[in-house]
């Protein structure tokens, strides 16, 4: 759908400006690709370790690889370090305002739920993190967006939990208790524990998909 609106955008307004304007496409070198330890499952992008250019903390099936930057798109060899059971997701804030980027894992557990988790790896500032601490969410957390819910000024995590897998019922797949958990920040680094989960009545239908924003 996006691909034929393009295409319609670019035929309306073609006719008052060059083609070059209104319908050029990015391109791209090709890729070059780096190692992380286990199953990859998502990226999130920071400085790091403090040296002005940007790194990459990597949610992998055995934890969380981080790949320091370069600076000319290209990354040192991955770090791994360890989140909770499962890892899926990964984003980056400063939890503690102390200036070092830290780390937020979504740990989907196993299959049933159980080990369900989100871990805080605080940041050094040079690239490596403290012991992961983990927190209870809701069922197999699946993404997490960061931001001050409460305009407490300290940070806060929202998280979608996936919950469990219903069976396959052809077209569409369904999860029995799916919700978003809310987890207020202390300030430190630390948070409370999910003061609000918003639950559906119903089964949700993939409910995958929650935006985030990096906190600065
Ligand atoms: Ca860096
Ligand atoms: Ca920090
Ligand atoms: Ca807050």
């Amino acid at each position: 759908m996006k691909s034929i609106s393009l295409l319609l955008l670019c035929g309306i307004f073609g006719q008052y400006f060059s083609a070059a304007d209104v319908c050029s496409v990015p391109t791209f070198a090709p890729a070059r690709t780096f190692n992380a330890e286990g199953a990859t499952r998502s990226v999130a992008i920071g400085d790091l370790n403090r040296d002005g250019k940007m790194d990459l903390a990597v949610a992998t099936s055995i934890g969380v690889s981080v790949l320091l930057g370069e600076g000319d798109g290209n990354f040192r060899k991955a770090v791994n370090f360890v989140a909770g059971t499962n890892p899926i997701y990964a984003a980056v804030a400063d939890l503690n305002n102390d200036g070092n980027f830290d780390l937020v894992v979504a740990n989907q557990g196993q299959s049933g739920g159980s080990g369900s988790s989100i871990s805080v790896l605080l940041g050094k500032g040079d690239g490596t993190f403290q012991a992961a601490v983990n927190y209870a969410a809701g069922v197999r957390p699946h993404g997490v967006a960061i931001g001050d819910f409460n305009e407490d000024g300290k940070l806060d995590l929202a998280v979608a939990n996936e919950g469990v897998l219903q069976g396959d019922e052809n077209p569409f797949v369904t999860f029995s208790n799916s919700s978003v958990s809310v987890l207020l920040g202390k300030g430190d680094g630390t948070f409370k524990l999910p003061s609000i989960t918003t639950r559906e009545q119903a089964p949700v239908r993939w409910p995958w998909l929650i935006s985030t924003r990096m906190a600065s």
